[in-house]
């Protein structure tokens, strides 16, 4: 018997379009990409290493994906003129959303998101609050000669007047622009960088901030340390632990409600198939937070079983 190709590689029973509660989209775009190349190859290798990760999750006590479903859907056709993509991207991911399941893009660089958080407000409307795990801002207005590079991500999302905030965690690497920019706006963009994630400052205004509202989760892979996800395009090093990844994740889910989300820039590199599998758990991993929301509440209190 051989594994379904899809996210988690499960049967039809939990992965037919009309059964899933989860859609999964890859997009992989790769054009604007200034260091380290091949993000292109993330979706495919994410959900190849998605096939390898263990269905039961001890925090959950059951196999969450089975409970949800998960239906993998084709990836788009996706032109290299970045303004192009990202009005493809836009329509597919409204059209996803308009089902009223969960859409899931997996890139692909960080510029997806600029689409997938279009297409998310056309679909579902606003105002939303966009949450960003990555080493950088992305808060540049233009970057090598394109708005649309994906060192200007979070400033083209805040284009959209929907969008009521950028919160950003983990990051290490800003430049004078973005810092002028957060200090001016410090009601549309907050920044907590990787210290205070280590230190736990970040906590309480983060729940200030995220509680109630409508939330676009956008994951950039190299927000985590190196040591945990190698391969990507522009690493930084103190980057987020594993465990403390999911304590963003966890707490952002107890106290808003995520309505879309992307995982970006995982560049698969030989020998380095470690981060592709850290991505596919990080993602089923964010995924069964915002699905079984209910039992992970129940459960806040105890943290014996966190990875
Ligand atoms: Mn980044």
């Amino acid at each position: 018997m051989t594994t379904p190709n899809n996210f988690l590689g499960l049967e039809e029973e939990y992965s037919a379009a009309a059964r899933a509660s989860v859609l999964v989209l890859p997009l992989p775009f790769e054009a604007t990409v200034s260091y380290g190349g091949g993000a292109a190859a993330g979706p495919a290798a994410t959900i190849a290493a998605s096939q390898q990760v263990e269905l039961y999750d001890r925090e959950h006590d059951c196999e969450p994906a089975l409970a949800y479903g998960v239906h993998t859907l084709p990836a788009p056709k996706l032109p290299d003129e970045p303004a192009v993509a990202v009005e493809t991207i836009r329509a597919a991911v409204a059209s996803a959303a308009r089902t009223g399941k969960l859409v899931v893009g997996l890139g692909g660089e960080h510029t997806v998101s600029v689409g997938v958080g279009r297409g998310l407000l056309d679909a579902l409307g606003g105002p939303l609050t966009v949450v960003q795990l990555d080493a950088h801002s992305d808060l540049r207005d233009e970057y090598e000669g394109t708005p649309y590079s994906h060192a200007c991500i979070a400033r083209r999302l805040l284009d959209a007047p929907e969008i009521e905030q950028v919160l950003q965690l983990g990051i290490r690497s800003v430049c004078p622009e973005e810092v002028a920019f957060v200090r001016a706006h410090p009601d549309r963009a907050r920044v907590w960088y990787a210290e205070a994630v280590h230190d736990g400052s970040w906590r309480d205004e983060f729940i200030a901030r995220v509680r109630g509202k409508r939330v676009f989760l956008t994951i950039d892979v190299d927000g985590l340390d190196p040591s945990v996800v190698p391969a990507t395009g522009t690493p930084e090093p103190d980057g987020l632990t594993w465990s403390e990844a999911l304590d963003i994740l966890r707490t952002l889910t107890a106290h808003a409600t995520v309505v879309g989300m992307d995982c970006v820039e995982l560049a698969p590199a030989p020998g380095l198939h470690m981060a592709d599998f850290a991505v596919a758990k990080l993602v089923y991993k964010a995924i069964s937070y915002v699905m079984m929301g209910k039992t992970q509440e129940q459960n806040t209190a105890n943290t014996d079983w966190a990875d």
